[in-house]
C-alpha cells in the first residue's frame, strides 16, 4: 500500500533530439506538465520536474544519415534548439537533461546489468536482415518492402504502413536496405530481450488500481496491449549509434533506445541532484513510497509508459511507479497534421520572438486535446488574444488601475462597509482557487483555463455594476470600497493566472508593486484580501496588445506558401525508374476493365475497401487502399482496370482477387485509372 503522498515528480516525455518540437508537443505533453507543476509550487508542494532530449535510436540516426552529419551534429544542434522553444515558452522544468550524457549512460548501463542480474533478460539467436556494404544489421526503419500482407511497396521492417499488420522483417518481400539500396543478406544475430511477458499479472493489478483515475483513453489503450497477452521483447538492437551494451560479447550492440529513454527521466533527476550539491537527493523521489509520480505524454508513448516503463521499474524493485499518465490526443494545425516535411508547421522560436509565449499558453490552453484531437488556428490565436486576454483579462487590470490613479493617486483605498455587491465579489474570490485548483488536480487544464478567465469576466461585470465613474461623485466611500476590492482581485488575478500566463502574472505583480514575487505566493491566497490599505501601485501599462486581421492574414499566408512550395517540391524528385523488363514479362499479366458494383470498408481498416466487380464474363472481389482517398459512394458505378490475373491474396483477412490501378500518389495526383470513354467490361487492355 502507498503512504498518503508527501512530494510529487513530475516527467515531460524526452523529445527525439532530430527535429523541432511544434505546438503540437506542447498541446499534447508540455504545457499541461508545466500548468500542473507551477500550480502544485504554488500549492507548497516538494515537486521535482525533469524532461531533456532522446538523443539515441535509429531516429537520430536516419536524420543524420539524411543530413550527410554525424549523429552527434543533429542532436547537438536540436537539443540546443529544443531546449531554447521550451525556455521560450515558459516551461520551468527543474532539469533539462540529454541521454547521451555520461550520467545517463552509466544508469542505463548499470540498469541493464541488474536485469540481467535479476534474471529478466534472456538471449535468442535470430536471423536478421545485414546489409554487407554497410556492414551493419538493418533496424526495421531500416529497410523497406512489399508487405507480405496487403503488397503496399513501401512496408518497413516491422509494420506496414498501409494495411497495420506487424510482422517479422523476414517475412518482407523484396526488401532493400534504406543504406545502401541493395537487397540485403540474412545473418544470424544474438539479442537479449527482456521477459516483459512476466509481469503481466502484476501489471493487470496496477492497472486495475489506477483504473479510477486515469483517463478513458489511457486506460483503454493500456488494457488493450494487456489483452492481447505481453511478449518478451527484444532490448538490444545491432547499431553503432546508443549506448553500448556492457557485456565482453555484445560488441557492436546498443540498448534499445526505448529501454534506456524511460531510464532518462532518472538520471535526470540525478542530475538535477548533483546540480544542487546534494548527489543522493534523488533519491528521495524515486526511491520512496510517498512520491506521486506524474508522467505526462503524448497519446503516441501511452504503452510505454503504462505497461513498459512500470515493468522495468518492477523488475529492479524500490521505484515509485507512475501513478498517472494524463497523455493528450493529437493537437493539429488548420485542420491537418502538423507535417515538416510538407511546410505545413509553425516554427516555434520564430513565433516566440514575435508573440508571447502566454499568447500561445492561453490559446492552446483553451482549446487542449484532452479527450479528442484538436487544432490550432490562426483566427483562434487571433480571437483569444483580441476577445478574451485582452478585452476580458487586460481591460479590468487597466481599468482598474487607471481609476485608482485618477481617483486615489495610485493607492489602495480603504473598504469599509460593503454591500451586496461588494459581498458576491469577495465570495467568488475565495471560492476560485479551490474551484480552479480542483481541476488542475484532476488534469482538467482546459476547464481550469475557462474559469481562471470567468474570474476576471465576474469582475469586470462587479465594475461595470458597481458604477465606480458614479459613485466617485455620489457615494465616495463606496467608490473606494468597490476599488479596493477590484485591486484586490487584480492580485488575485494574478496568482490563479500563474500557472497558466507565468509571464502575464509577473507583470501584474510589478504593476501592484508587491514584494516577492507571484510564484512564491500560496495559491490559497488567491481567496484573500491581502494588500494593505494605502498601499502605492505603479503606473498603468497595456498587458495585451491587439492583433490586427492583417497580421493574420500574413500568418496563413506564409504557411499556405510553405504548403505549395514544400508540396511542389518532392515532386521534381521523380521516383527513380524500376528496372527494366521485357516485353515477354509485362505480357504475363493481363489487365481488364470491369465495372465496380459494390463497395464497403473494410472493418478495422482505415485503408482498405471491399469492391465487387463485374467482369463481364464473372464477378469478384477485390481489396484496395483507397477508403482514405475516395467514399464507396464514389466508386460505385465506375468503369476501372484492374490486373485480373494476380494470385488471391487476403488483406485483414478479407480476400482479394485482383488489383486495381490508381496513380501511387496522395492528395491532389491521387486518381484512378479509367478508360476516357465508357466501354464494356472485361475488355483487355495492350
Ligand atoms: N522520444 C518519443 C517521441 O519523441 C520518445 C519519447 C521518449 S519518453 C522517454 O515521440
Ligand atoms: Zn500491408
Amino acid at each position: 500500500m502507498k503512504k498518503p503522498f508527501e512530494r510529487i515528480l513530475v516527467s515531460a516525455a524526452l523529445p527525439y533530439a532530430n527535429g523541432v518540437i511544434h505546438l503540437g508537443h506542447l498541446a499534447g505533453c508540455y504545457l499541461p506538465a508545466d500548468i500542473y507543476v507551477r500550480y502544485q509550487r504554488m500549492q507548497k508542494k516538494d515537486i521535482l520536474f525533469v524532461g531533456g532530449s532522446d538523443e539515441h535510436g535509429v531516429a537520430i540516426t536516419i536524420s543524420a544519415e539524411k543530413e550527410k552529419v554525424t549523429p552527434k551534429e543533429i542532436i547537438d544542434r536540436y537539443h540546443a534548439l529544443n531546449k531554447e522553444a521550451f525556455e521560450r515558452f515558459g516551461m520551468s522544468f527543474d532539469n533539462y537533461s540529454r541521454t547521451s550524457l555520461p550520467i545517463h549512460h552509466e544508469t542505463s548501463k548499470e540498469y541493464f546489468l541488474q536485469l540481467l542480474e535479476k534474471g529478466f533478460l534472456v538471449t535468442k539467436e535470430e536471423e536478421q536482415f545485414y546489409d554487407a556494404d554497410a556492414r551493419m544489421f538493418l533496424p526495421d526503419r531500416y529497410v523497406e518492402g512489399i508487405c507480405p500482407n496487403c503488397g503496399y511497396d513501401k512496408a518497413r521492417g516491422d509494420q506496414c504502413d498501409n494495411c497495420g499488420k506487424y510482422y517479422n522483417q523476414l517475412e518482407l518481400k523484396e526488401p532493400k536496405s534504406l543504406v545502401s539500396g541493395k537487397t540485403p543478406s540474412v545473418k544470424k544475430t544474438k539479442h537479449w530481450y527482456f521477459k516483459l511477458g512476466d509481469f503481466q499479472k502484476k501489471l493487470e493489478a496496477y492497472v486495475d488500481a489506477h483504473a479510477k483515475e486515469w483517463k478513458d483513453n489511457v486506460l483503454q489503450q493500456t488494457r488493450s496491449w494487456l489483452k492481447e497477452g505481453l511478449q518478451d521483447r527484444a532490448v538490444t538492437r545491432d547499431l553503432n549509434w546508443g549506448i553500448p551494451v556492457p557485456l565482453p560479447d555484445a560488441e557492436g550492440k546498443v540498448i534499445y533506445v526505448w529501454l534506456e529513454a524511460l531510464l532518462g527521466y532518472i538520471s535526470s533527476s540525478k542530475e538535477w541532484a548533483q546540480k544542487i550539491g546534494k548527489p543522493e537527493q534523488w533519491k528521495k523521489y524515486w526511491q520512496s513510497d510517498s512520491t506521486r509520480y506524474v508522467a505526462f505524454l503524448g497519446k503516441d508513448n501511452i504503452v510505454f509508459h503504462a505497461i513498459v516503463f512500470p515493468a522495468e521499474l518492477m523488475a529492479v524493485g524500490g521505484y515509485v511507479l507512475p501513478d498517472n499518465i494524463p497523455a493528450n490526443e493529437f493537437y493539429n494545425l488548420e485542420g491537418e497534421k502538423f507535417s515538416k516535411s510538407r511546410g505545413h508547421t509553425i516554427d516555434l522560436i520564430d513565433v516566440l520572438k514575435r508573440y508571447p509565449a502566454d499568447w500561445f499558453r492561453y490559446t492552446i490552453a483553451s482549446n487542449l486535446p484532452e479527450n479528442k484531437d484538436t487544432d490550432f488556428y490562426w483566427k483562434d490565436f487571433q480571437a483569444r488574444v483580441n476577445n478574451e486576454l485582452a478585452d476580458i483579462l487586460g481591460n479590468f487590470v487597466n481599468r482598474t488601475v487607471t481609476f485608482a490613479w485618477k481617483n486615489f493617486e495610485g493607492k489602495i483605498p480603504p473598504r469599509g462597509k460593503l454591500s451586496a455587491l461588494d459581498n458576491a465579489m469577495i465570495e467568488a474570490l475565495q471560492k476560485a482557487p479551490k474551484e480552479i485548483g480542483g481541476l488542475l488536480e484532476q488534469f482538467k487544464f482546459k476547464d481550469a483555463a475557462l474559469e481562471m478567465m470567468n474570474v476576471a469576466r465576474t469582475a469586470n461585470k462587479y465594475f461595470n455594476d458597481s458604477e465606480p465613474w458614479k459613485t466617485a461623485k455620489n457615494n465616495p466611500e463606496q467608490c473606494a470600497a468597490t476599488l479596493n476590492i477590484c485591486l484586490q482581485t487584480v492580485r488575485s488575478l494574478a496568482v490563479l493566472f500563474e500557472p497558466l500566463l507565468p509571464n502575464t502574472s509577473k507583470k501584474i505583480w510589478e504593476l501592484m508593486n508587491l514584494n516577492n514575487t507571484v510564484e512564491e505566493e500560496a495559491w490559497n491566497s488567491a481567496g484573500e484580501m491581502k494588500i494593505a490599505e494605502q498601499h502605492q501601485i505603479r503606473q498603468p501599462e497595456i498587458l495585451f496588445t491587439k492583433i490586427e486581421d492583417a497580421v493574420i492574414e500574413e500568418e496563413l499566408a506564409k504557411l499556405a506558401k510553405n504548403n505549395q512550395r514544400e508540396t511542389g517540391a518532392p515532386e521534381k524528385e521523380y521516383v527513380p525508374l524500376k528496372p527494366q523488363v521485357t516485353y515477354d514479362d509485362f505480357a504475363k499479366l493481363d489487365f481488364r476493365t470491369a465495372k465496380i458494383v459494390a463497395a464497403e470498408p473494410v472493418p478495422k481498416s482505415k485503408k482498405l475497401l471491399k469492391l465487387q466487380i463485374d467482369l463481364g464474363f464473372e464477378k469478384r472481389q477485390i481489396v484496395a487502399g483507397i477508403a482514405e482517398k475516395l467514399l464507396p459512394e464514389q466508386l460505385l458505378g465506375k468503369t476501372i482496370i484492374v490486373v485480373a490475373n494476380l494470385a488471391p491474396a487476403k488483406l485483414m483477412g478479407v480476400e482479394s482477387n485482383g488489383m486495381l490501378l490508381a496513380t501511387a500518389a496522395d492528395g491532389e495526383n491521387f486518381a484512378l485509372l479509367t478508360p476516357s470513354k465508357e466501354v464494356e467490361q472485361g475488355i483487355g487492355i495492350k
